[in-house]
């Protein structure tokens, strides 16, 4: 055998070796910030443990096992190594006393940085209407300007005619643009920047000039806002289309391959109230960089609250296509809306819309939430509010409900082996409540502060980078263990082993049954909203 050979068989053996010890060691493989908490789990039985310097071999800490802890739903039995003590700074590594050498880890301010970025970034390479480009470990991801064509009117009853519709986002693994789903990803997101400016106005996302004079978080959100202005329907009634979207998904082609006709649809009344929301928040936090175009979102939600107003029936989108439904009631919508436009405007009204609205509700806050109620960010941005005005009784008990449903995520996520936040419910996307608890962890921190809320939403990020049952990190291109065949169109078409990076998975359905598939449309997707909530999630731990 030559020495080459030789060499390639250690590395490999090396590798391997390593791979099964992410599956004995269980963390966040982003690292940990110098005064947080610091536990590994690990899946084998050992006393005591190790840390060591990875740069110059020191030996910096040692502590004993604490466990078992076991739980049925991920069938798992492991033990903790706990080393929050120690809050030097650097490259570690852990063995266990039986001999195992976890793979390397950092401690450190600015572990979230990088990965912050580079998912920020993915918001960027999911672009429709332009061409794309990006390098990332050594590969370079592109694809051409797509959907030029977008979009047909024959749904919303004009034949054979088109109208602008180009920009914005692709939703997620498929090519598709929807109104519903653009909701909850932008409205957390500026919440992201209502409440972590200070970090995120310095951050450089390297993305070209489509909004001069924006910083480039914000930047990225207007590419989105300049599509979902095209949504509202041509007639000048406020209506606004639900989706745009082909009648049926394509297959796994490359976005500007996919050159079947797309259709505005028909609208849909929980789409038109998170337009409404979308464009009031747009117009408060744009106003600084463009004031003409502030004015312009919030023209464009005075039309269409002005038609809920006076629509106040349920209507939702009932149109044959194939494509993602994102049906949803729209009495949350409604009451989001009704709180963006107060935080904007100031004006009674809209409070005394948005207090009537909540008084209705049994639960003011919810623990579990995605795209199909939003009621949270009506609530978050009544509470948060510094407006005056508010009706002390309601406020009192939206606080209040605001803190209880915090208290009920970490006491959820003590409970857990893996301390995830979620406890041990799983469904389509539940990776992207893991991280959307973050915010509901913030808010509950702003009206009462509490280390243990902190804690938490840090959890749960070690959940998604590594601390769950497979010892693997659900976001593409970072951390250990990345996934690798993603449900992502662009993934699968453009001829690159390692996916587009920077995006999170949806997870698994069931505790265990996560698949690293492409075919797993169910457990392996990416989408904008799952995505928005790991954007927000890092943001708030930004260096
Ligand atoms: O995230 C959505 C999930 O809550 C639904 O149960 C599921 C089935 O309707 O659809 C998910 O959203 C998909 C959308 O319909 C189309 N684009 C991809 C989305 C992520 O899987
Ligand atoms: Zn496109």
């Amino acid at each position: 055998m030559t020495m080459k050979k030789l060499f390639l068989l250690a590395f490999i053996f090396f590798l391997v070796v390593n791979a099964l010890n992410a599956q004995v060691f269980q963390f966040n493989s982003l690292g940990f910030l110098p005064g947080q908490t610091k536990v590994v789990s690990i899946s084998k039985t050992f006393e005591s443990f190790e840390i060591i310097n990875a740069e110059n071999n020191e030996l910096v800490f040692k502590g004993e096992a604490e466990g078992p802890y076991e739980q049925a739903d991920v069938n798992c039995k492991v033990w903790n190594a706990d080393f929050s003590k120690l809050q030097q700074t650097g490259t570690f590594l852990m063995k266990i006393d039986s001999g195992e050498l976890s793979p390397e880890f950092k401690i450190a301010d600015d572990v979230y940085n990088a990965s912050f970025k580079t998912s920020m970034r993915a918001m960027y390479l999911w672009r429709c209407g332009t061409a794309v480009s990006g390098d990332f470990n050594g590969e370079h991801y592109e694809h051409a300007a797509c959907h030029l064509q977008d979009g047909w009117l024959d749904s919303i009853g004009i034949p054979n005619q088109q109208k602008d519709g180009t920009g914005g986002w692709h939703d997620a693994g498929d090519h598709g643009k929807y109104v519903v789903n653009a909701g909850i990803t932008v409205g957390m997101m500026f919440m992201a920047w209502d409440q972590f400016n200070d970090q995120l106005k310095n951050v450089q996302l390297d993305l070209p000039e489509t909004a001069p004079g924006f910083p480039d978080f914000l930047k990225e959100l207007k590419w989105e806002i300049d599509w979902l202005l095209k949504m509202q329907y041509p007639d000048g009634s406020g209506k606004v289309s639900h989706k745009l979207t082909r009648t049926n998904f394509s297959g796994f082609i490359m976005p500007e391959d996919d050159d079947q006709k797309r259709y505005f649809t028909d609208w849909s009344s929980a789409a038109t109230a998170d337009f409404v929301a979308m464009m009031a928040q747009a117009a408060r936090y744009f106003k600084p960089y463009d004031q003409a175009y502030a004015q312009k979102c919030l023209d464009a939600a005075l039309v269409s609250y002005q038609f809920l107003s006076e629509n106040p029936e349920s209507k939702q989108f009932r149109q044959r296509f194939g494509t993602g439904g994102y049906q949803s009631a729209d009495a949350d919508d409604r009451l989001w809306a009704a709180a963006e436009m107060w935080e904007t405007t100031g004006k009674k009204v809209y409070l005394k819309d948005f207090e009537a609205q909540l008084t209705e509700l049994e639960k003011m806050a919810d623990e579990n939430w995605d795209w199909g109620n939003v009621k949270n960010m009506g609530t978050y941005t009544y509470v948060l509010s510094t407006k005056k005005g508010r009706n002390k009784k309601l406020l009192a008990k939206a606080q209040a409900a605001v803190i209880e449903v915090a208290d009920t995520i970490v006491a959820k996520g003590k409970k857990d082996v893996f301390n995830r936040p979620l406890g041990t419910r799983y469904y389509w996307g539940c990776n992207g409540t893991v991280a959307r608890q973050v915010l509901n962890l913030y808010v509950a921190n702003q009206l009462q502060a509490d280390p243990k809320y902190r804690e938490t939403s840090l959890n749960a990020i070690g959940h998604l980078f590594g601390r769950n049952v497979y010892g693997r990190s659900y976001v593409t291109g970072i951390g250990m263990n990345p996934p690798m065949n993603p449900h992502d169109r662009r993934s699968g078409a453009d001829g690159i082993v390692a996916p587009w990076p920077g995006y999170i998975v949806g997870g698994g359905q069931h505790a265990t049954d996560w698949k690293d598939e492409q075919a797993s449309f169910q457990t392996n997707e990416i989408a904008i909203n799952w995505q928005a909530a790991l954007v927000y999630a890092l943001a708030g731990f930004l260096k």
